[in-house]
Formats: structure tokens, sequence, C-alpha cells
């Protein structure tokens, strides 16, 4: 039954017509942590497509991995949850922001200082990608 659940997201994905250029990314901001902790990157994704997207990760040649992540607070308790994808209907606004989904950069690969525009690759689903610069900023920013 899972197997035809699966083949069914696959079908539809094909036929997608929502094309990278659809896709409309602002507010690209990446917070430095100091030393080698994770940084955390935050955008908005709007899908001015007529189909759905299926975010399903990202890439950055200045970090050894890049995960989906979203926070929640249960019961006073702060936790991370890893996101393998992520479904944008057409039309909906997507928001990276803290305390909510985020992207969690690990492993530097090269030194990093606020200000640096830093490209992360976003990837989706049906195999295409969408270049994204990111601006580093301070650990206060919201
Ligand atoms: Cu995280």
């Amino acid at each position: 039954m899972r197997r035809l659940v699966r083949l069914g997201t696959a079908l539809l994905l094909a036929v997608s017509t929502t094309a990278m250029a659809d896709l409309e990314v602002s507010a690209a901001k990446l917070r430095l942590l100091p030393g080698d902790l994770p940084a955390a990157g935050y955008f908005t994704l709007t899908n001015n497509g007529s189909t759905p997207v299926v975010l399903s990760g990202a890439q950055s040649p200045a970090f050894g991995q890049v995960m989906m992540h979203r926070s929640s607070l249960e019961n006073g308790m702060a936790s991370m949850q890893h996101l393998e994808q992520l479904e944008v209907p057409a039309g909906a606004t997507l928001t990276f922001a803290s305390g909510g989904y985020h992207l969690m950069l690990m492993h530097r690969q090269r030194e990093l200082a606020l200000g640096d525009q830093i490209e992360v690759n976003l990837q989706f689903a049906d195999g295409q990608n969408l270049p994204v610069t990111f601006t580093a900023v301070p650990p206060t920013a919201q």
C-alpha cells in the first residue's frame, strides 16, 4: 500500500509544470554562530506556479552538510525535527524563520564572516535546483 502511495506521488511530480522560474526567494539570511556551531538558514519561498513543489533539501559549497529542520515547543521543551521533504502548494508562501522551519548548515568548509554572500542550492524532489544567495548575519538577527 505504501508503495502505491509513493508511486502516486512520483507520477504527480512527473506532470508538474511549476518551473524554477515560478519560485521566488526573498530575505535569505544565514545566521552565523561562533566557532563550528551550525549556522541557521532563513528565507521566504513563494510558489508562483500552478502546481505544488516539494522541497527536498539543500546543499552549499561552504558547508559539509545542510539539513532541513523544524523547531517546535512541546510542553515547554524546545526540540528539532528533521524533515525529508516539505511541500509548497501552488500560490503558497513558506517561511523559514527562527523558532520554526530552518536550514541547519554544519561543518564549515571555509572561514565565514558577517556580510558574506553564501551560495546555497535548494533542491526539489523533481530533481530541479534553485541557487539562492544568503547573506551572513549575526546571531542576534531574527
Ligand atoms: Cu536545526
